[in-house]
C-alpha cells in the first residue's frame, strides 16, 4: 500500500464540496479555517503544563466562572481564523456576553454565523484530562451587507448547515458533519494534517455504557433515576449492568459514546434548574453531529434540534447517544 494513501481534511471538504450543487467554497473556507485554528489551539493545550498559560487569567467569563488563560486564547484563534476565512459575518461563544460583530465590509457580506465553546471542559486542563472545541455554522438571517444580529445565532438547531467538534485527547481529532453523515480526522503531528480516520462514523443502535455525573443523584427527575437503576440491574439478556463511564469533558464522553454506543445524561437539577450545558453552542451542534451518527438528542421531552432558543446562554438537560437508549430515557421521564 502507498504511504501516500492519507485523506486530509482539506482534500475531504474539497472533495464533498460537490454535495452542494451551489457551493462556492463558502463553507469550504470556513471548515479550513477551523481546522488551522484547531491546531494551533492544540499546540498550546499540549504544552499548557510547560509554559506560563496555565491556571486562572483572574478574569471571569460570563458564567461568573474562573477563565482559564487557554479560554481565552483559544476563542481569540478562533475568532481571528473565522475572520480571515472572509466567509464569517458573526460570532458567538461562552466567552462573550453578546454576539461578536465583524464589521469589515468583506466579512458583512458574507453568508454564515458561528456559535462556539472554544475550549470546553478547560478546568480539566490542569490535571491532563482531555477537552474539546465544538462548533456550531448557520447561514445567516439577516440581509447580506448588513452587520449580523442576535437573531442570527438565535436559530433552532435544524437549520444548522454543519457542527464539528476537536477533542484535544490522547490523539487530537476533528469530527463534523454537513448534514451528510459524519466523518473523523485526527491530526498526525509529523505532518501538521488532520487525516481521515473515522468514515461515516455510524453510533451502534443501544450500548452497554452510561454517562453521568452520579454525584447528582440525589437531585436528579424520578425518571432518570429509574434509568440509572434501570442500567445497573443485573439481566444478561440485555447485556445488563452497563459500564458507568464519566469524563466530565463533553466531548470526550460523547465521542466515545458515539463510537461504541452509550448513553450521555446532564439532567436539571436543584444546582441547575435549567440543566447546566448551554443549548447554542453546546447541545446543538453535539445534537446534529449525534443524529447523523444515527443517534438521538433530547431535553427529555422533545428534540434539541427543534428547540428554538430565546437568549445566546440558555442551558438545556441533554440526553443524547444511541437511540434505544434514549428513548427508553424519554418514556421514563414521560
Ligand atoms: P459536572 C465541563 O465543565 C462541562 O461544561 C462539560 O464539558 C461536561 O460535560 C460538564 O461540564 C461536566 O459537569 O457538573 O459533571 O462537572
Amino acid at each position: 500500500m502507498s504511504s501516500y494513501n492519507i485523506t486530509s481534511l482539506n482534500d475531504f471538504i474539497i472533495r464533498k464540496q460537490k454535495d452542494f450543487p451551489y457551493a462556492k467554497g463558502e463553507l469550504t473556507s470556513l471548515l479550513h479555517h477551523i481546522g488551522t485554528a484547531a491546531k494551533m489551539v492544540n499546540s498550546k493545550v499540549n504544552k499548557a503544563g510547560l509554559v506560563e498559560i496555565l491556571g486562572e487569567s483572574g478574569t471571569l467569563n460570563v458564567q461568573n466562572e474562573e477563565q482559564q488563560k487557554l479560554d481565552k486564547y483559544a476563542d481569540e484563534v478562533f475568532i481571528d481564523a473565522l475572520l480571515a476565512s472572509g466567509e464569517c459575518c458573526g460570532f458567538a461563544s461562552e466567552e462573550n456576553q453578546n454576539e461578536i460583530v465583524f464589521t469589515e465590509t468583506f466579512a458583512k457580506n458574507s453568508n454564515y454565523v458561528v456559535c462556539m465553546d472554544p475550549l470546553d471542559g478547560s478546568s480539566n486542563i490542569d490535571v491532563n484530562v482531555s477537552v474539546g472545541s465544538i462548533f456550531s455554522i448557520f447561514r445567516r438571517t439577516s440581509p447580506r451587507g448588513s452587520e449580523v444580529t442576535l437573531s442570527d445565532f438565535l436559530q433552532e438547531g435544524s437549520r444548522q448547515v454543519a457542527a464539528g467538534y476537536v477533542i484535544y485527547g490522547s490523539s487530537t481529532m476533528l469530527v463534523y458533519t454537513t448534514g451528510r453523515g459524519v466523518n473523523g480526522f485526527t491530526l498526525d503531528p509529523s505532518i501538521g494534517e488532520f487525516c481521515l480516520s473515522h468514515p461515516d462514523i455510524t453510533s451502534p443502535k443501544r450500548g452497554k455504557q452510561y454517562s453521568v455525573n452520579e454525584g447528582n443523584y440525589l437531585k436528579f427527575p424520578e425518571g432518570v433515576k429509574k434509568y440509572i437503576k434501570y442500567c445497573q440491574e443485573i439481566d444478561k439478556s440485555t447485556e445488563r449492568p452497563y459500564t458507568s463511564r464519566y469524563v466530565g469533558s463533553l466531548v470526550s464522553d460523547i465521542h466515545r459514546n458515539m463510537l461504541r454506543g452509550g448513553i450521555f445524561m446532564y439532567p436539571s437539577s436543584e444546582s441547575y434548574p435549567q440543566g447546566k450545558l448551554r443549548l447554542v453552542y453546546e447541545c446543538n451542534p453535539i445534537a446534529f453531529i449525534v443524529e447523523q451518527a444515527g443517534g438521538m438528542a433530547s431535553n427529555g421531552r422533545s428534540r434539541i434540534l427543534d428547540i428554538i432558543p430565546d437568549a445566546l446562554h440558555q442551558r438545556t438537560s441533554f440526553y443524547a447517544g444511541s437511540e434505544d437508549m434514549v428513548a427508553r430515557l424519554e418514556g421514563m421521564l414521560r
